[in-house]
């Protein structure tokens, strides 16, 4: 069997990024595929985690694995915060869709999430550190936004216009 296609990352500020996901309607054959070729291309990039809408898939659906291994892959459908702690803490952040670009944003140390999972059976994660904090960026994705919007607008005006200029010369060659 072919290995799954490769999908296209949106990159930052491509106005897709802040559209707001809507639930997934039933867990088919539709979006097993799209799950495989998600997974297919978080790890081509390296990636830890990956929602839908940065695939142009405006669903609620986010892939993670944040094993060393990488063989610990995670699927979130439909997720909903059940609690977040109180106890935050800043670290390093980076995304796939703003290549290059690395830093702080405080998140709730520790997750309760539902969500259905690729089956389509529901269960809750309780979830601390990496983990923690990739399913809450990749919660963010889900509504639109992106974690330099944690930034002051100083930072994220220069983040943009670097971005902007970059993919303007990748066009041009
Ligand atoms: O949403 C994404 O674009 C995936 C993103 C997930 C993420 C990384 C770090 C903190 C929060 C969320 C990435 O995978 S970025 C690339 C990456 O592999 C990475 C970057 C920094 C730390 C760990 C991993
Ligand atoms: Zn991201």
């Amino acid at each position: 069997m072919n290995p799954p296609a490769l999908l296209n990352i949106l990159c930052y500020p491509d106005p897709r990024l802040h559209t707001v996901a809507q639930p997934v309607a039933a867990v088919d054959a539709r979006i097993r595929e799209l799950i495989a070729r998600m997974f297919a291309t978080m790890h081509e990039a390296n990636g830890i985690g990956l929602a839908a809408t940065q695939v142009d898939v405006h669903e609620r659906l986010i892939v993670i694995d944040v094993s060393e291994t990488r063989d610990q892959p995670m699927v979130l459908i439909n997720p909903e915060i059940e609690w977040a702690s109180p106890e935050k803490r800043k670290g390093e952040e980076g995304c796939l869709s703003v290549p290059g670009i690395y830093d702080g944003v405080e998140r709730s140390t520790a997750v309760k999430v539902r969500a259905l999972d690729g089956e389509g059976r529901s269960r809750v994660i309780e979830a601390e550190g990496m983990l923690a904090v990739c399913i809450q960026h990749e919660m963010d994705h889900l509504m639109g936004k992106v974690f330099v919007e944690y930034l002051s607008p100083l930072k994220r005006n220069r983040i943009k216009s670097k971005l902007v200029k970059a993919q303007r010369e990748v066009a041009r060659v």
